[in-house]
């Protein structure tokens, strides 16, 4: 049995992937400040630790005993890092930092972290691949790409396994819709199930990539199964499939059995327009691909399938 420590292990990724380390027969350990993790998202058999990913004694702490980390705490709201810069620095850039020295001093053991799609900026139409220049246009997406720099750096200069990702829109059971800033499938979701209107920010004509969660899971294990291999890379978690909002709203009113009432406000600021992940450096390099249909994963989400 190897014991794994998962940053942010209470979240909607988190905890998902410590059920799959479970279920193989693994030992998980979790990390988590609790800012938005719940406790009730994982198996009580799972020891939860809870700190600050910024706070280096709270990671050196947690990662005893541990064969591999990976790293998932972070603010996920790209609008909330605009509106609370330098907290979003502290956890997601500093936070990676902090993770990727305490697992080097640990005896260097092998990290999988969450990078983001944010990195590519306004890539523009058609799939972007990783070869696509970065290009961050928000303080999410330039510390998302300087944690990136500090796994290479931990790579190169201190030896150790990185493996970074990035995923494009992440959907699944267990995401919040509670805040304004939550994922936009869950906000929908639960506003058209309970027969409210949804707020389209713009237009409604940009696109998404919306991957399943327990896809997003399966590229993670891949991630740290190949971290040898794969040290020092990144890797796009995506499906290569792309949905306009207003697909997504009709696919959602179907599901739910109702036409959903579409209100407009105003864009967002630094809102990217097309967001189309290209899958092919995962598929090759790492055997790992999404399988899970939009539809389909919507009504797992809505307990139907
Ligand atoms: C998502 C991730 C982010 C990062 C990025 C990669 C979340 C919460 N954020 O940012 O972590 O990985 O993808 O590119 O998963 N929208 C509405 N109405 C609402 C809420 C959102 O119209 O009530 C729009 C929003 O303006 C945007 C789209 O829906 O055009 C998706 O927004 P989001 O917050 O779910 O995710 P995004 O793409 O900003």
């Amino acid at each position: 049995m190897a014991r794994y420590l998962i940053t942010g292990g209470c979240g909607f990724v988190g905890s998902h992937l410590a059920d799959a380390l479970l279920l193989r027969g693994d030992d998980v350990v979790v990390l988590d400040n609790m800012s938005t993790g719940k406790r009730g998202n994982l198996d009580a058999s799972v020891r939860v630790v809870e700190g600050d990913v910024s706070d280096p004694d709270a990671v050196s702490g947690a990662i005893k005993g541990c064969v591999g980390v990976f790293h998932l705490a972070g603010i996920a709201s790209v609008a909330y890092c605009n509106e609370h810069w330098r907290e979003g620095h502290l956890t997601n850039q500093t936070g990676s930092v902090t993770v990727f020295e305490a697992a080097a001093r640990a005896g260097h053991i092998p990290v999988v972290y969450t990078s983001s799609a944010a990195v590519y900026g306004d890539a523009g139409a058609g799939p972007i691949a990783e070869t696509r220049p970065t290009r961050p246009m928000t303080a999410y997406g330039a510390d998302k790409l300087g944690s990136e720099l500090h796994g290479s750096i931990a790579h190169g200069v201190h030896g150790l396994s990185t493996v970074g990702f990035r995923p494009f829109n992440i959907y699944g059971p267990r995401q919040d819709p509670s805040s304004a800033y939550s994922g936009v499938i869950s906000i929908f979701n639960d506003r058209i199930g309970r027969g409210l209107p949804v707020t389209v920010f713009g237009d409604g004509m940009q696109t998404r990539d919306f991957v399943f969660v327990a896809d997003v899971v399966s590229f993670l294990l891949a991630g740290m199964a190949h971290a040898d291999a794969a040290a020092g890379q990144v890797f796009n978690i995506c499906t290569g499939r792309t949905t306009t909002l207003l697909d997504l709203i009709g696919i959602l009113g179907r599901l739910h059995g109702i036409t959903p009432e579409v209100r407009h406000g105003e864009a967002r600021v630094g809102d990217i327009r097309d967001s189309l992940g290209d899958p092919a450096r995962a598929a090759s390099l790492l055997g790992a691909s999404a399988h899970v249909p939009l539809e389909k994963g919507l009504s797992i989400l809505l307990g139907r399938d």
